[in-house]
């Protein structure tokens, strides 16, 4: 594998807490920021496990933070080694992206004078997901005395202020490792943790504090010699698993028999393995080949493995941000990636839309509609979880609309589903599970329909499309389209279904309640909806009434480092012609061979100066990279991708403290395959326009269609 280090060479405290996020590691069952493993003063450790919900106030429900498993304390003689303490002599952190080992090395002076090297990894077991290690290499440079190792497992955790946690119960085990047990107040979810140190030649005992089980070994060093700790972890929750206790007793025994070389050894085989369909490369660009690794890295730690419950959350499982909710940023930004390249956990992530299926007719229900409307922030249930009110940035509130009028989600939800099926031909998933998705939230759209007998259209009125900076607009070109492209694929596959499975067709015509009439219904809504298309200019309006907005110059504004929408104010931008990201841009990429390449360029011209690309949404770069690569514009199009490309690396937009930008690492990956490569998924099989930027020399990756690897190795 070409490059696959990402770097720090200086520790930052200013930037402690992006680097949290960028240092996130992770297995595909939880994920834990990049916090030092003695901690810092304000650091926000966190380890989010899939599923693992809460009840939260505003939030409705939140991933619910889980101990600290890093946590290691080093104490020489009588003091604690700590960053902020004594003197950094030496600093190296790197995350190895072909084994998701993260490490760091310090030298360090205590204010006593003692220096010591350390060095820290940790993995999260690719191989295993409920084994977690942490190993502390100590070597003295000129200290001689005694040296203690704390291995806790400190179960005092909030999530900014929140405690979401039980006490249930903490033993020791006769193998010398401590368990503690804990349960989250609302939701009653079990969690185990066990944790054992493994240090030769150390004296081990165990500290019984209330909350924190802690292993301790101490040991005599001299200068020049080296103790290596072993911190080993199983963990389990009650979603797993009846009994924790028994599970991560079990598991825990089974890893100390196993240790720390033959475990990781183990993860770094399963990585091995993952990145062989996963991998791309880029040559003649380094920047790019490695941010797209890290973003490709990003999206398979986030992705689950053995739970088709759960999926990829907008900050996946690093950051406080969205609260481990799940947005259209998994089947539209996300998706496609995992489509192409690991089908099987496309299927896995589109499960979770299945099994979410009764919270979305829920939610149509009880908003007075039919069918299945997905709420636009889903969580454990597929209720919706958008928070209606929220604190604003200068103090009040602000009222939050997406949950009750961002409608598009749903259509995007059979969008992924119609793209997985066309790309695997995985004819089971689609009987027996994306039919029922594909006409259910067809049965929403048929109902969510205005018919208005003046004009004798169809309507959708009272929206938000993907540009948020405008709400409660009518018909919304990107909501209408997708409906209508909705209720046709529901139509196709529904003839579909009777000829290749007219039992399951029999079964969801009546689950459904498919009649005649319903459907005749949805031919109507596709023939008279409102989708507004000017034949003469090629222009699609993005909703009634945007052309008379005000146009604005973004240039204007520079530089800024903030949205237009909080420079000019939430209201004040609904009267400008002002994108947060592409909006009827998106509709033409996702639905290209609709449209005509002058009818794209016109709207590209037209939308892109328009669209707040730098500080709007970090979903809009990735996504305009790609379209403009596939209309040949390469140079524009690279300057979108290699901003998408540095947003969490080089937090270009100042926030990712709040978890890594996962919709962002998908759009990278898409400017990269479906831009410059160029790929179609088409009936006879995967195609490649490639048109390379400047100075990339070879651009190679695997992809699978229809169950068979196809590998690409393209030059400009
Ligand atoms: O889903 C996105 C939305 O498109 C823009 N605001 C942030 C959401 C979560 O990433």
């Amino acid at each position: 594998m070409h490059n696959h280090y990402v770097i720090e060479d200086a520790f930052n405290s200013e930037a402690q807490h992006a680097r949290e996020t960028l240092f996130t590691t992770g297995n595909g069952y939880l994920g834990t920021r990049g916090v030092f493993e003695e901690g810092y003063p304000g650091e926000q450790a966190m380890t989010l496990i899939h599923g693992l919900f809460d009840d939260a106030p505003i939030f409705h429900t939140e991933l619910a933070n889980a101990p600290n498993w890093v946590h290691l304390v080093v104490v020489i003689g009588e003091e604690r080694f700590r960053m902020e303490r004594g003197e950094i002599l030496g600093y190296h952190r790197e995350l190895d992206l072909a084994t998701g080992v993260l490490r760091r090395t310090v030298r360090w002076r205590s204010p006593a004078g003692h220096t010591v090297d350390l060095a820290f990894e940790r993995f999260a077991s690719l191989a295993d997901a409920h084994i977690l290690g942490v190993r502390c290499r100590l070597t003295s440079v000129d200290y001689a005395g005694l040296v203690e190792l704390r291995a806790g497992l400190p179960g005092f955790v909030e999530n900014t202020g929140l405690l979401h946690w039980e006490w249930r119960d903490q033993y020791r085990l006769g193998t010398g490792g401590v368990v503690l047990e804990l349960q989250t107040r609302g939701s009653r979810q079990a969690l185990g943790m066990a944790t054992a140190l493994q240090v030769e030649g150390a004296t081990l005992t165990v500290q019984d504090c209330d909350w924190q089980p802690t292993v301790v070994a101490a040991a005599e060093i001299a200068p020049g010699q080296t103790l290596v700790a072993d911190k080993l972890v199983a963990i389990y929750t009650g979603r797993d698993v009846p009994d924790v206790r028994a599970a991560v007793s079990y598991k825990l025994e089974t890893a100390v028999a196993a240790g720390y070389e033959a475990l990781r050894a183990a993860s770094d085989a399963a990585w091995a393995t993952e990145w062989e369909s996963a991998d791309v490369t880029i040559e003649g660009d380094d920047e790019a080949d490695l941010a797209l690794r890290y973003s490709l890295f990003q999206l398979l730690i986030a992705a689950p493995r053995n739970d088709d419950r759960v999926s990829i959350p907008a900050k996946a499982l690093s950051g406080w941000g969205y609260r481990g909710h799940v947005f259209w940023d998994t089947e539209i930004f996300m998706l496609p990636f995992f489509t192409l390249a690991r089908p099987d956990l496309a299927r896995n992530m589109l499960h979770y839309r299945y099994h979410t299926l009764p919270g979305a007719r829920r939610k149509a229900r009880e908003s007075g509609y039919e069918g299945a409307m997905y709420a636009w922030e889903s969580a454990a249930t597929g209720d919706e979880t958008t928070p209606r009110w929220v604190p604003g940035p200068e103090g009040g509130l602000i009222r939050i609309w997406c949950g009750d009028i961002e409608l598009h989600i749903t259509s995007d939800v059979a969008y992924a589903v119609i793209q997985y099926w066309r790309a695997t031909g995985d004819d089971a998933f689609m009987r027996d599970y994306g039919a029922e998705i594909l006409l259910d939230t067809a049965r929403f759209w048929g109902s969510r329909a205005e018919w208005h007998a003046e004009s004798e259209r169809y309507e959708i009125n009272d929206v938000i499309g993907p540009d948020e900076y405008h709400d409660h607009v009518n018909n919304s070109a990107y909501t209408n389209r997708m409906a209508v492209w909705n209720l046709q694929t529901a139509l196709e596959i529904l003839d579909w279904l009777k000829v290749q499975a007219p039992t399951r067709a029999a079964e969801l015509e009546g689950a459904l309640d498919l009649t005649p009439s319903r459907l005749e219904h949805w031919r109507d809504v596709i023939a008279r909806m409102v989708v507004p298309h000017d034949p003469e200019t090629g222009l699609i309006e993005q909703f009634d009434g945007f052309w008379s907005l005000k146009s604005v110059n973004l240039a204007d504004y520079e530089p800024r480092t903030k949205s237009l929408q909080f420079l000019l104010g939430i209201e004040e931008t609904q009267g400008y012609q002002i994108l947060k990201q592409p909006d009827v841009l998106m509709l033409l990429y996702l639905l290209e061979s609709e449209y005509d390449t002058e009818t794209i360029k016109r709207n590209w011209d037209y939308y892109t100066p328009r669209t707040d690309l730098t500080y709007g949404s970090s979903l809009g770069p990735g996504i305009q990279a790609a379209l403009a690569a596939r209309q040949g514009d390469v140079e524009a199009a690279y300057g979108h991708f290699i901003h998408s490309a540095r947003t969490d690396l080089q937090d270009v937009r100042g926030n990712s403290h709040e978890g890594i930008h996962a919709a962002t690492a998908g759009g990278v990956w898409q400017a990269v395959i479906f831009g410059f490569g160029g790929i179609r998924i088409t009936e006879a099989g995967l195609t490649a326009t490639p048109r390379l930027p400047q100075g990339w020399t070879r651009l190679r990756f695997r992809l699978h269609y229809h169950g068979k690897p196809v590998d690409f190795d393209l030059r400009p």
